[in-house]
């Protein structure tokens, strides 16, 4: 059933709310290199910024014609991981672009940022988030904040080189956190305030707690605390052994903390790379505090375009690490350093999260991080982690003043005219909960396909000791064709065998692009979010999938995949319906300037298309009519919908019938 969801906009204009879009404190100008005319409209934002990168070269002696033979019982597969979930691929929102991202307040929600989070929900039953950053640590909550807001940014009160703002913030960011939970099960990460152990800032956990409840995860202790040193933030000799005293402080705290119900869902360590995390697991921090902890993390980037942000270190040319992101190799280099770390997470039982990742810190790549390239990479990257027995990865989302978000809301002095910029590597998040789906009981393993072929790699995913799905990757961009690829698939034993298990036929999504390089034609089945200010979070255009009819005779099913490409195999139609066909509604939007409208929608189809149930919604109303509502009944109005926008208030009546 379809569903028609106008919004409609209203701007007041309120001098008092001028917040700026960056979370990338003193930050220079980056992405000098505008290509086009665009360029100039958008101000140069490197969210929005046109560099287009040369594909790397098309390797030679590329095999074009391979067999995956595909046991059909996991029993006989070597290195299937630990189940995974179809949210494994969620989002780390730095704590001060939440108004922007989420919304002014917890009844003017943003609704592209809904819709976005209704895709991966409706088809992996929920979505994980985390809010945090460097401004976790100096958070300080309070009663309320000049003109209403639920959030501000005090410059220049910490001590901190990367020049980080205190943040303050009413528990009204909480209440937004739990209405968007109501509409699209999201299911949050928080921070406790690290930075001075001596004078602890529970609240967050205290209010958290009350607030959120089971749709809130745990809270880090510490955001990166191997940079605390570098930061400032602590003293030089600052060690692995330090960190492990003021964890058990905040343990204690915690603890004793009558107003903390949850004492089990703290997350340690956070650590970037400065420290290895064996570092921290030699001071015996898991093992003494097991009970506290309900999650190990770690956070971490490949490479970093600092030098444009800072001045620090060597400048990066983006032409030149392309390449590093487009083969397998990648991937596998990365997680390889904390393969002793998922290990030792099971052995202590904790899940172990990549808690903060991207492209490449300090902002990204101008044509690197927003290309498909960069979705390839990140599906890749992510499908590793998920073999190598992680349980969750988030995309890091800054400003506008970065290349890599999955999704940016508009620049505050355009949001009247324009709409959110889908990033390419939320494609790579959408695939995701599709190759693991609902079932939370997906294990994967890396085929090292094609010989091992780093341009070619595919994963198989198993559920209930029987494959149900492939990705199969081609990393080449080569316009000719001459690098696409063929794989010829079997299940169980080859014709001559009696196990055979090759379907008769199978189902295929193609993530697609004509290049590595390319930013705003990137396809998913055959829809896509377009190109900058062209998304209101709903894939536009017609989903595609192909049926591949397989070769009864030799039990075979034939896969092209074009260079560049993706494609994900539904080796049943069961496998396909789980989680390849979501059938669900999002909310759309219609934008009316200056006007209040209002739209009708069914809320009993609305409850139903989003998996929960009518009754459970206690949405306020800032309606203009006034007066509370809940969903049910008619004419309830339930939700507003906007955000702060410099000095712009945008906001979105929305009334249900
Ligand atoms: C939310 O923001 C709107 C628009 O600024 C405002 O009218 C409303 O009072 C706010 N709600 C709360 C609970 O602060
Ligand atoms: C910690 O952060 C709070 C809130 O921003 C600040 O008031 C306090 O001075 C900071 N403490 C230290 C030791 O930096
Ligand atoms: C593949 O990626 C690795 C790791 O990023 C990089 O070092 C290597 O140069 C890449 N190889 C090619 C052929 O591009
Ligand atoms: C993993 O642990 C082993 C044994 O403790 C150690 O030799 C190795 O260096 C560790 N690997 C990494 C990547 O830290
Ligand atoms: C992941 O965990 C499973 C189950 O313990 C194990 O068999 C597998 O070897 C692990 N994979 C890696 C890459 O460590
Ligand atoms: C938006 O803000 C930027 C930076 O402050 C400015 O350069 C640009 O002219 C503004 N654009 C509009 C349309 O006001
Ligand atoms: C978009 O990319 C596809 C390949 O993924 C190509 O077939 C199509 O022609 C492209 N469309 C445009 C408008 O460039
Ligand atoms: C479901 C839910 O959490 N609703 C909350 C939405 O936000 C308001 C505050 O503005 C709360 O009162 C509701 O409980």
């Amino acid at each position: 059933m379809r569903l028609f969801h106008h919004l409609a906009f209203v701007f007041l204009v309120s001098s008092s709310l001028v917040n700026a879009s960056v979370t990338i404190y003193h930050q220079l100008p980056l992405g000098g290199s505008t290509t086009t005319s665009a360029a100039a409209t958008y101000t140069g934002a490197a969210a929005y910024d046109p560099t287009v990168l040369t594909p790397p070269p098309v390797p030679t002696g590329l095999t074009t014609q391979f067999a995956i033979q595909l046991s059909s019982s996991s029993a006989a597969v070597q290195g299937l991981s630990i189940p995974q979930k179809g949210s494994f691929m969620g989002f780390s929102v730095e704590f001060t672009v939440i108004n922007q991202i989420f919304g002014i307040n917890a009844t003017y929600l943003q609704v592209p940022f809904l819709n976005l989070m209704a895709l991966i929900r409706e088809r992996a039953g929920e979505v994980l988030i985390r809010v945090g950053g460097n401004t976790q640590e100096t958070a300080v909550l309070v009663d309320s904040l000049p003109g209403g807001v639920m959030m501000t940014k005090e410059h220049l009160t910490t001590g901190d080189v990367t020049g980080t703002p205190t943040l303050l913030y009413t528990t009204e960011v909480l209440y937004t956190m739990a209405n968007i939970s109501a509409l699209v099960n999201t299911k949050w990460f928080l921070g406790i305030p690290f930075n001075d152990t001596n004078n602890l800032r529970l609240d967050i956990a205290e209010v958290g707690e009350a607030v959120l409840s089971s749709n809130l995860l745990g809270f880090q202790v510490g955001n990166e605390p191997d940079l605390y040193a570098a930061h400032s933030n602590r003293p030089s000799t600052y060690a692995p052994a330090d960190y492990f005293g003021e964890f058990g402080i905040v343990v204690q705290a915690v603890n004793n903390d009558g107003n903390i119900p949850v004492k089990n869902n703290l997350i340690a360590p956070s650590v970037s790379g400065t420290w290895t995390p064996e570092a921290v697991w030699d001071t015996g921090l898991v093992e003494t505090y097991s009970s506290s902890l309900g999650w190990l993390a770690v956070e971490h980037y490949p490479t970093n375009n600092c030098f444009a942000t800072y001045g620090v270190g060597s400048p990066v040319d983006p032409q030149e690490v392309f390449q590093n992101f487009l083969n397998h190799t990648s991937g596998i280099y990365i997680v390889a350093a904390y393969l002793n770390s998922t290990a030792f997470a099971q052995a202590n039982g904790k899940p172990f999260i990549m808690m903060e990742t991207n492209t490449a810190s300090c902002g990204g790549f101008p044509g690197l991080s927003d290309s498909f390239g960069a979705a390839l990479w990140a599906l890749d990257y992510g499908l590793q982690m998920a073999y190598s027995n992680f349980s969750g990865a988030m995309l890091h989302v800054g400003g506008q003043d970065v290349y890599y978000n999955p999704f940016t809301p508009p620049p505050t002095n355009q949001s009247t005219y324009h709409q959110w910029t889908v990033g390419a590597v939320f494609y790579s998040s959408i695939v995701i909960s599709e190759v693991f789906g609902p079932s939370g009981n997906a294990q994967i393993v890396d085929l090292q396909a094609n010989g091992g072929s780093m341009f070619t790699p595919a994963y198989a995913i198993f559920e209930n000791g029987a494959p149900v799905r492939l990705m199969l990757f081609n990393y080449v961009s080569d316009p000719s064709g001459a690098s696409d690829y063929t794989a010829t698939i079997s299940i169980g034993g080859s014709a001559i065998n009696q196990d055979n298990a090759t379907p008769s036929q199978i189902q295929v999504k193609y993530l697609a692009a004509p290049s590595v390089s390319e930013k705003v034609n990137i396809t998913w089945a055959g829809q896509s979010f377009g190109g900058p200010f062209e998304s209101d979070g709903r894939l536009q255009g017609s989903e595609s999938v192909q049926t591949i009819n397989c070769d009864q005779s030799s039990n075979t099913c034939q896969v092209t995949i074009p260079a560049p490409g993706a494609a994900l195999v539904f080796l049943s139609s069961d496998a396909y319906g789980e989680s390849g066909n979501p059938s669900t509604e999002t909310f759309s939007t219609t934008m009316v300037t200056k006007t209040v409208n209002t739209a009708t929608i069914n809320p009993t189809v609305l409850a139903t298309s989003n998996g929960m149930s009518g009754s459970t919604w206690e949405l306020g109303s800032t309606s203009h009519e006034g007066g509370a509502a809940t969903l049910r009944g008619s004419m309830s109005v339930v939700s507003v919908v906007g955000a702060v926008v410099g000095a712009v208030v945008l906001s979105t009546g929305l009334l249900w019938t």
